[in-house]
């Protein structure tokens, strides 16, 4: 189908602990780029376990779900991180799929990204590098899962508005030195 007559469509990627740890952010970024596609949010969290549950929770009753949640977790990484990506495209879902490979990284085209730099490990996880939603229906529950509507340049979705009180960090009014401690 040619580029113009595909829905536009909105994703989410997710850089996982092992893409952060083999530096390979800068890579996907431009293969992403390259795609025509546009980033219309981007953050990098430590993923907690209640997300990492409702992220993977139609694979809660396959054998290597608790490696699955660990691997998410970064526990088996340096980079106990995500970066998470809303890309915004036409045929963009599929598109993304095609350049991650499929999910089996020995299984995964050669020059896709997770035939390039995804392994098997020891433990049976598939270290594939990158999330990519699989259809629109995933796309949307995943990207209302991990991003607020604020934090993302569209409007994507329909939004309300409601009168929430909450307590939250803010920046204290002192000047230190950066620290890199964990939470
Ligand atoms: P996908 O990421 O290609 O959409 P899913 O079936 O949704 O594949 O699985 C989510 C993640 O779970 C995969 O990316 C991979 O990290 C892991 N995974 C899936 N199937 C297996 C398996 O058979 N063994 C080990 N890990 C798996
Ligand atoms: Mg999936």
């Amino acid at each position: 189908m040619a580029q113009e007559n595909l829905p536009l469509e909105a994703t989410l990627v997710l850089i996982k602990p092992d893409g952060l740890s083999k530096s390979l952010t800068g890579n996907i970024l431009t293969r992403l780029s390259e795609a025509k596609m546009e980033i219309a949010a981007a953050k990098c969290l430590r993923v907690s376990r209640e997300l990492a549950e409702k992220h993977y929770r139609d694979l809660k009753a396959k054998p290597f779900y608790e490696e699955l949640i660990q691997y998410i977790l970064g526990k088996y990484h340096s980079r106990k991180k995500v970066l998470a990506l809303v890309c915004v495209g036409k045929g963009v879902i599929e598109k993304v799929r095609q350049l991650a490979g499929a999910t089996n990284p020995e299984e995964a085209d050669s020059v896709s990204i997770r035939g390039q730099y995804g392994r098997i490990t020891t433990k049976g996880v598939y270290e594939n590098v990158i999330h990519a939603s699989s259809n629109a229906k995933e796309a949307e529950r995943e990207i209302k899962l991990w991003f607020e509507p604020d934090e993302i340049i569209f409007d994507l979705y329909p939004t309300t508005q409601s009168e929430v009180k909450v307590k939250k960090r803010m920046w204290a009014p002192t000047q230190v030195a950066i620290s890199q401690n964990q939470k």
